[in-house]
This record gives structure tokens, sequence and C-alpha cells, in this order.
């Protein structure tokens, strides 16, 4: 199957400019009757919630609370003519903006450009899902691109790099190399209660985790699943990160998923196996580990009792959105869950994506229901 199974429809709706949009209608899970001039999806169904900002394309939303605000650092999708293919080279994007919210539910700022692909020295293009974190007065983005020095194989590598700030929405500044050890995208930093980070990340297909298999690029591998459907799936990575939080600690190891009879989730398993999008929450003493499914369009969660995993499979968190990717975050804030996610409800196209945000909600055994991101 390929990146290009939802097409546009419609084609692209022009978004209002303005710094600042309203949120409108963000937690909506309970609402029945339809607004006045409600958008409705290209087959009529009603969206659960709204996009956080209209004046540009967002996606990959990775939300943080600092300093009692809401920041979220998404994906800056940009208009383009490639086509889209199973390596997401349609996902053009080359710089990084940062949300902020005081409330979820109230205005929401745009930032000015965080970081431009220009400004890093290693990287050549494609500035996909990034993710931030802070420690000892310092604001830390995490993102992957193409290598520049790996361009000479056709695909171009992607490393993971970071870069630091004294603000929370940046401009940061790109250390001269990218971390390390690093390989793929989708980088996620979770910090636990004791302080410690740890780094997850990688992502199948265009995220050429798979070509990683045996630690070492291989640049004539698989565009897509390998293909060993009665095998155990990739796994995404997890690593330790020191306290410079600049570099990895250890070598990055395998983040497993296990099914209900604690065996591996297994390669042929789409709508359970792990593509991209990791996202690590501690609830109690849980450790929630979510991540998409890429092709089936679900997001899950599995659960377990380190940052390390192995974690146990439990369910679907959201059903598919409009188009192709579904990418996300979990944060509590005011004594409340919410799931920070995107569609495509701007543009009716794959790589022009806009940010939501709803409540989650957990039942009392810590499962949690699956959203559905229409309202019947
Ligand atoms: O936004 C580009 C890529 O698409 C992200 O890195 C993936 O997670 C998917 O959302």
């Amino acid at each position: 199957m390929r990146r290009t199974l939802v097409l546009s429809l419609a084609g692209s709706v022009l978004v209002a400019s303005g710094a600042i949009a309203l949120a409108q209608n963000a937690p909506t899970a309970k609402r029945t009757t339809p607004a006045k001039r409600e958008p409705l999806s290209p087959d009529g169904k009603r969206y659960l919630s709204q996009p956080l900002v209209t004046s540009i394309y967002t996606a990959d939303p990775s939300a943080h609370v600092f300093n009692g605000k809401i920041y979220v650092y998404p994906s800056h999708d940009v208009p383009t003519d490639i086509p889209d293919d199973d390596l997401g080279n349609e996902y053009a994007m080359h710089d990084y903006r940062v949300l902020s919210m005081d409330r979820i539910g109230g205005p929401v700022k745009v930032g000015g450009v965080a970081l431009d692909v220009k400004q890093v020295p290693w990287a050549s293009q494609q500035m996909w899902a990034p993710d931030a974190a802070y420690k000892n007065g310092t604001y830390y983005l995490y993102f992957p691109a193409r290598d520049k020095q790996l361009d000479k194989n056709k695909l171009g590598t992607f490393r993971i790099g970071v870069a630091t700030s004294k603000s929370p929405t940046g401009p940061f500044k790109a250390e001269p190399r990218p971390i390390a050890g690093s390989f793929s995208m989708d980088p996620a930093v979770y910090t636990d209660t004791d302080g410690t980070s740890y780094m997850y990340f990688g992502g199948i297909w265009g995220g050429q985790l798979q070509r990683w298999k045996n630690g070492t690029f291989d640049p004539n591998g698989s565009d897509t699943d390998l293909h060993q459907d009665d095998q155990p799936a990739l796994s995404g990575k997890v690593v330790r990160m020191n306290p410079d939080m600049k570099t990895f600690a250890e070598t990055p190891r395998d983040a497993v998923i296990l099914d209900e009879q604690g065996k591996p989730v297994l390669g042929g398993d789409h709508d359970r196996r792990f593509f991209e999008a990791s996202w690590v929450f501690k609830r109690g003493a849980k450790y929630y580990y979510t991540y998409s499914t890429g092709d089936t369009h679900f997001l899950n969660y599995a659960i377990g009792d380190n940052p390390y995993g192995p974690f146990t499979y439990k369910g679907h968190i959201l059903k598919p959105v409009q188009g192709w990717t579904s990418h996300h975050s979990i944060i509590e804030w005011n004594n409340k869950w919410w799931l920070f996610y995107a569609d495509t409800q701007l543009s009716n196209r794959n790589h022009l994506r806009n940010v939501k945000v709803t409540e989650l909600k957990f039942a009392a055994d810590g499962s949690i229901p699956t959203i559905d991101p229409f309202i019947d």
C-alpha cells in the first residue's frame, strides 16, 4: 500500500493569514448539535475537533507544559510539487515554528522561525517530526533531517539532531553534527520522574528503520516493511540520554511490543505493529508506549513497567484520521489528559496537515477508550 492512499479530493483550501488563531471547539468529545457553518469532511462527516491554527500547516504535534504554559512543537508542512510516494518525499519541510497557548481552548500563538534547515550545518532537507525537552534552564529541540554527508546514497540518510535555546519558542542553535549513534527519525524525549531522560525514535518505510536492521545503513535495503510477516516486527528504538541532553549514554535498544500472550507482535500484524511516531508518558507506575501503525493509520498504545519495555499491546487510541499519517502526543494539563493529533481538514492533501487537540480519557483499569476523530 502506498502513502498515496488518501488522495486529494477537494484540493487545497487557502488558510487565513495572521499570527494568532482561536482554537475553536478544541475539546469537543461531547458535542451533539452541529455548530453553524461547521466544516464537514469530504465524505460528509463531522470532525471531532477543529484545527488549532489556520495560518500555517502543521503536523506531528509534540506538546509540553513548560512553566504552566502549553507549547506545541509541530512539523511545519509546506506546499510542494513533489508527488506522493512510499518514502514520503512530498513531506519537504524546511523549518520549525512553535505554537503556544495559556490554556486548551484559548488563543494559540504561532511563533517565528525557531530553526531553519539552512541553520543546521549537517542537514540537507526534510525537517520532519520534532520534539523538545527542558533541563537546567535550557530548552532542547530534537529533529530528524537528511545528513548532507550521506547524501551520496540515493535516499539521503536520516539522522537526529539537537538544537538549544534559552526560550521555549527559540530561536534554537543547532549542534554542528547530528547526535552520534542516531539514525532514522521521529525523536520523542521522555524525562522520567527520577530525572533520567530517554529518547524514543524510529520509523519504517521513509523513516528508513528497516535499512538499519543489522546496525549499519543498507542503501539497497527495502523501501517498506521487511515482508517477514511471521517474524517479530521491527521495533522502535529507545536510548538513555546523557545529562547533557545532547548525547546518547548507550547503544539504542529495541522498544519491543508484546501481544497478550507475551510474544512479540509480528511483522504481518499491520493493525498492531510499530510504524513511526513514538510517544511515551507515565501514569501512576505504568509507562505508556504510544505509536502510529502507518499504513493502517491507527494510533496505538502498549503498557510497560519501565522506560525500556517490553510493552504489552493494549489497543487503539485513535481511529484513522483524514489523511495518510497519524502522529500525536499526550500530556496531562489541568488534571486532564489531552491528545494532540493532526489530520488534513484544511487542505485534504496528505502533506498539508493541521494539528488538533481533544481530551483523552482513561478507564478505571488504566485502559484508553478508543477515540473516533469523527462524530457520528
Ligand atoms: O511529517 C513527516 C513524517 O510523517 C513524520 O516524521 C512521520 O511521523 C509522519 O507523520
